[in-house]
């Protein structure tokens, strides 16, 4: 069973949405074990101190070093083996990704380390961390929203974890390319029609459908995705036909510009 630990100073931000939706519910199946730790536990000094001004001088606290190196000894005594991560958040880290969250759903062992400052005494990188990741070019204030996203992208793909909700295969990103886009009932909302597709009953056509928008969504919005997709010979026409009706479009539009 996988064991999650989360280092924090603000323990309070992590346990309330923690034990609620997903991941509790897998917690309470016995999928996932999920503990918070508050990192000035782990310091010695009568303040509690977790940071300190910056060697060579400039603005901003900096995270000591120390505290993180007792919560790991704390939390993993024998230290990481093969089967176990001890992951940094920051804004430095490698894209975190979907392949990432499915080797982080295999582990035993996933110790999230929740930086907050300007950042972190390198030490705790190089002492501590086993490696460190990043949600996306933004800086948060500090780790525990990134580390949240991080504990829910891995439960959900725990076999068992999303129950009769349905399984993790349809999801963006499970074969590379982004989800086709959703309709429920009504039928027209507002004057916005149901595509026609969808309400013809022809499972065919429907497959067919859903997989040119989702090609359609990814080309529009992230383009790089195609180049690692896995893309079937039937995905290729798909991709040619949008490429088409888009020089189509082009071309109407040019006619309608000269009148
Ligand atoms: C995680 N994507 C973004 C922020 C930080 C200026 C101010 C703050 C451990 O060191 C950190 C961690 C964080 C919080 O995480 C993120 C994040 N994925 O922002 C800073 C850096 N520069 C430092």
């Amino acid at each position: 069973m996988l064991g999650i630990d989360v280092v924090t100073i603000f323990p309070a931000m992590v346990e309330g949405p923690v034990r609620d939706g997903i991941v509790r519910r897998a917690a309470d199946a016995g999928l996932v074990r999920i503990g918070v730790h508050d990192l000035r536990a782990f310091t010695e000094d009568r303040h509690r101190t977790v940071d300190d001004a910056p060697f060579g001088g400039g603005p901003g606290m900096v995270m000591k070093a120390e505290p993180f190196f007792r919560a790991r000894e704390a939390v993993v005594p024998a230290g990481p083996g093969p089967r176990d991560a001890i992951v940094l958040l920051s804004p430095r880290g490698v894209p975190f990704d979907q392949p990432t969250a499915e080797r982080y759903a295999a582990l035993d062992r996933l110790v999230l380390l929740c930086g907050r400052y300007e950042g972190i005494d390198e030490r705790v990188r190089d002492g501590v961390a086993t490696e460190e990741v990043s949600l996306g070019d933004f800086v948060l204030t500090g780790g525990e929203v990134a580390a949240l996203a991080v504990i829910e992208a891995a439960v959900r793909l725990i076999p068992g974890a999303l129950g009769d909700e349905g399984s993790a295969g349809a999801d963006s990103f499970a074969d590379g390319v982004l989800d086709c886009p959703h309709y429920t009932r009504p039928a027209v909302v507002r004057g916005r029609s149901v595509p026609e597709a969808l309400l013809s009953g022809d499972h065919g056509r429907i497959r067919r459908w859903r997989r040119k928008e989702a090609l359609r969504a990814t080309r529009q919005r992230r383009p790089e995705l195609l180049r690692t997709a896995r893309l079937s010979a039937e995905d290729r026409t798909l991709l040619r036909e949008i490429e088409d009706e888009e020089t189509n479009a082009g071309v109407v539009q040019t006619a309608a510009c000269e009148d």
